[in-house]
């Protein structure tokens, strides 16, 4: 049997967006559909318009995407925005003559997300997004409803099943949070005796497929899953790095070696729901709670810029802007020299510090710069 599903994408942009970025926009919508894999692009349309208030692409557009879907037998609509509730609805309830089901780009990145979870914490992490995702979709459908049923009264109808389904995902909401409670327990524990015994804690964050578990690996000889696909770490890992140079242990535990634990987490991706963000706080915690960041830049991809700025601004949203960080630009292997020099260029101040993580380069100008960050912490 045939697994595969055709998907036709849409992606709305400013009518004064450079072409070039538009382009990039739509490979990483294009990169997010063969992460989750099983879907075969049959059309990527762009188009410089102004978001529908009900429908998202505009009544006239919809006619003609369920048309091209028929035509094409596409069987799904990936929009590449985060759409409002109502717009779902609306989309899907025009588009279902035609079998036509819709996903935003959160469904994409849950969806992602539910694929890759490995661990029991990280499919409660989803799990709990999931919900909190759809139930304002939920409540949309039942204004829709009791306004369709007003004029027949059947409004208490409506209403009812609404509120019913409401108490449920409450309901099941109140209980996977209790249970990842009981993980963020758990973390809390051990990293208060972590800190008892002198550990520092470094924690690896940056844009998805930047190379953070790569670097991971690299540091602490950890074997970590890491590939050239989206999200594919979902989890908090953590390695011990040896410290050669440093002696930050206190005076009670000066025997114990001297290394840092460093973990590594989900990466971050642009237009990353708060939702999103808030399901994981259970993961993301070692990075919120760690000593010192290192933030990990693709120095190849052309983005890079955008990449860092999201990384900061969602870094600002975990509240950890003011944690010491160091920032690696990383796959020197495969930058070109033209696009080194600009980056060198715009670090005039402080040059950055590059790196190889898959070829082992640079990797001791930054355990020193790491020595460095977590001594003067120390003893300033
Ligand atoms: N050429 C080159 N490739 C690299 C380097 N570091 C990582 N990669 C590749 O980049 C891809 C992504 O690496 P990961 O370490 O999985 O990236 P990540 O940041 O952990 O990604 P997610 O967990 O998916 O967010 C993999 O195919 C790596 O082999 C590097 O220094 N040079
Ligand atoms: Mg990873």
């Amino acid at each position: 049997m045939d697994k595969t599903q055709k998907a036709i994408l849409i992606d709305l942009i400013h009518p004064k967006m450079l072409k070039r970025h538009a382009m990039e926009r739509m490979v990483e919508l294009e990169e997010l559909v063969n992460t989750y894999g099983g879907i075969v692009i049959v059309k990527a349309w762009q188009k410089r318009f102004a978001p529908h208030p009900k429908t998202y692409i505009g009544t006239g557009k919809v006619t003609l995407v369920g048309e091209e879907a028929k035509q094409l037998g596409a069987k799904l609509l990936i929009v590449n925005a985060q759409l409002k509730p109502r717009q779902v609805y609306d989309l899907s309830e025009r588009l279902r003559p035609y079998g036509v089901q819709v996903w935003d780009r959160v469904d994409l990145i849950l969806k992602i997300f539910a694929k890759h979870a490995k661990t029991t914490e990280a499919k409660l992490e989803i799990e709990l997004a999931s919900v909190r995702h759809m139930g304002p979709r939920i409540f949309g459908m039942g204004m829709e409803l009791s306004r369709q049923g007003g004029g027949i009264g059947t409004v208490g109808i409506g209403e009812t099943n609404i509120e019913r389904m409401k108490r449920h995902l409450r309901e099941k909401e109140r209980k996977i949070k209790e249970k990842l409670e009981g993980y963020q327990n758990g973390r809390d524990l051990a990293r208060r005796h972590r800190s008892r015994q002198g550990f520092k804690t470094v924690s690896i964050v940056g844009y998805t497929n930047a190379g953070k578990t790569t670097l991971l690996n690299a540091l602490t000889g950890r074997k970590e899953y890491a590939a050239d696909e989206l999200f594919a770490t979902l989890d908090t890992r953590v390695g011990q790095l040896f410290l050669p140079g440093i002696n930050f242990v206190r005076s009670d535990t000066i025997d114990r070696p001297r290394t840092a634990l460093v973990s590594d987490t989900i990466g971050f991706i642009k237009d990353l729901p708060p939702e999103l963000l808030n399901a994981f706080s259970s993961t993301l915690s070692e990075a919120v709670d760690a000593d010192l960041l290192i933030h990990v830049v693709d120095g190849s991809d052309p983005n890079w810029l955008k990449q860092m700025k999201v990384v900061d601004e969602i870094l600002e949203r975990l509240g950890v802007a003011s944690t010491p960080r160091i920032v690696v630009f990383n796959k020197n292997d495969q930058t070109s020299s033209e696009a080194r020099v600009s980056i060198d260029k715009t670090h005039e101040e402080h040059p950055p510090l590059w790196i190889s993580a898959t070829k082992h380069q640079g990797l001791d100008d930054l355990i020193a710069q790491i020595e460095n960050s977590l001594s003067i912490r120390l003893f300033s």
